[in-house]
């Protein structure tokens, strides 16, 4: 990819709404993001390779459990904190930000908040740390919109549990130290385990061919008659709301990253669109370049304001479910939007690895079927402004 210019656009001067801690907290990751992730994140795309050596520094710039208590070696930070980090990664990568939020949300937030204490001291410093990574298994190969649908299982042998099933599409799973996995108890209740790699009978299979999210590995979870001591079952929830619940955080992280990877696109094109010359002057003085960016811009910003106030309202644990469900759907059909019209404004330039605008839209196309579909999502609001549920 050619020279990081990125020049973040703050067309409301939403600074202003931030704090000084929020400020340093994202300025710190997005000077992490043009040193070590911009200069190397095309070829490794390109390879389709997770870069594995930026797993210590995203530790290092508190990537891992921002808003987990520092006593369990989060940051302590508040939500908002937390939307920024994601925003900044995944301006410089959609599957960077995805190996943080399965992480933060998906790893480090079961733990923290169904876990019993003894899995708390055991699990999160070496998270946190990215001594171990972790990832999250719900998906099923017959069942991904429909989690409720699940076979895998877990019967009760007094001392241990034995596991049987699939987990399909496992964000970090080829290389993860634990996976939080969720599945049926024998009288069909969900329940969620830590199960560790080494316990026998549990395969992580990667998942090869992907056009999108290529930095980040992808793989399956099989379980044969794996045997998972007790204390690795999570004591405190019961049923879909326990996975749910996760998603709730981890899509909230969508929300701002998303508009991390429309700023790259939009910054992207505006330079390009000063700079380059058809018909004797440069192309952004042409009214269908200009159209583009004007809505561009404007959609960011709508954008930013949405998820500003979902931060606030999560701060104050007054988020609803439905309220980032519709932030996740809008940021992230936003920004594919923004892709593909800033891919039309490189022109030919567009497709190639000298701009970040088409790993971009190829991401995208990944976050806006995981973590709910898109139109799980519409679904979900219009069940939630009806009263009507429209999925039974
Ligand atoms: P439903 O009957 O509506 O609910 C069952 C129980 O769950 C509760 N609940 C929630 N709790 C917390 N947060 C939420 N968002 C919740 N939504 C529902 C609900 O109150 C109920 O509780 P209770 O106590 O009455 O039992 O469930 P349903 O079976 O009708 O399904 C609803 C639906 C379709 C919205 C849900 O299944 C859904 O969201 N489906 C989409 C699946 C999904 O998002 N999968 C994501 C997999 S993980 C992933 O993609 C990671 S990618 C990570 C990366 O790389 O970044
Ligand atoms: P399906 O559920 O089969 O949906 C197919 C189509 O049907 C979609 O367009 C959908 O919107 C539509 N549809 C389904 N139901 C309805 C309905 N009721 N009404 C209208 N339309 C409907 N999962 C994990 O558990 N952990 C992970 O770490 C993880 N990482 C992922 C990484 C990548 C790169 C990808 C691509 C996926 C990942 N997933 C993960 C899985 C992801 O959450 C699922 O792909 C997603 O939930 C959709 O499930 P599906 O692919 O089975 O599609």
């Amino acid at each position: 990819m050619a020279q990081d210019r990125f020049q973040a656009p703050d067309y409301y001067q939403l600074d202003e709404l931030l704090t000084d801690e929020h400020k340093l907290i994202r300025d710190t990751v997005r000077a992490w993001v043009k040193k070590e992730v911009s200069p190397i994140i095309e070829e490794a795309c390109q390879k389709c390779e997770f870069p594995k050596h930026l797993v210590k520094g995203l530790a290092e710039i508190g990537a891992f459990g921002p808003y987990i208590p520092v006593e369990y070696g989060g940051g302590g930070l508040d939500q908002i904190s937390y939307g920024l980090i994601m925003q900044e990664l995944e301006r410089g990568d959609s599957g960077l930000r995805s190996t943080a939020s399965v992480q933060s949300s998906l790893v480090m937030y079961p733990i923290y908040t169904y876990g019993s204490e003894e899995q708390r001291k055991k699990y999160l410093p070496k998270l946190a740390s990215g001594e171990w990574l972790g990832c999250f298994g719900l998906t099923e190969p017959d069942h991904g919109s429909n989690p409720n649908g699940m076979v895998t299982n877990i019967k009760d042998k007094g001392d241990h549990y034995v596991l049987n099933g699939a987990k399909m599409w496992i964000s970090n799973a080829p290389f993860a130290q634990i996976a939080v996995v969720w599945a049926k108890d024998e009288e069909g209740v969900i329940r969620g385990l830590i199960v560790e790699r080494g316990m026998k009978g549990f395969t992580t299979p990667e998942t090869h061919g992907k056009w999108s999210l290529r930095a980040s590995a992808t793989g399956e979870l099989v379980f044969d008659n794996v045997q998972v001591p007790k204390e690795n079952l999570l004591p405190n929830v019961k049923g879909l709301k326990g996975p749910l619940g996760c998603l709730n955080s981890a899509r909230f992280g969508i929300s701002w990253g998303a508009i991390g990877a429309a700023m790259d696109c939009y910054d992207s094109a505006l330079r390009y669109s000063k700079e380059r010359k058809q018909f004797g002057r440069p192309i952004g003085g042409f009214q269908l370049q200009q159209k583009k960016l004007a809505e561009m811009i404007t959609e960011i910003t709508k954008a930013q304001l949405l998820t500003w106030r979902l931060g606030v309202l999560k701060n104050e644990n007054r988020a609803t479910p439905a309220q980032i469900s519709m932030a996740k759907r809008n940021n992230v059909n936003m920004a594919l939007e923004i892709a593909r019209e800033a891919r039309q404004i490189h022109g030919g330039m567009g497709i190639t690895g000298e701009y970040p605008i088409m790993r971009h839209m190829m991401n995208l196309e990944s976050v806006i079927t995981y973590e709910g579909t898109h139109d799980i999502h519409l679904l979900i609001t219009g069940m939630d402004v009806t009263g009507e549920n429209a999925f039974s």
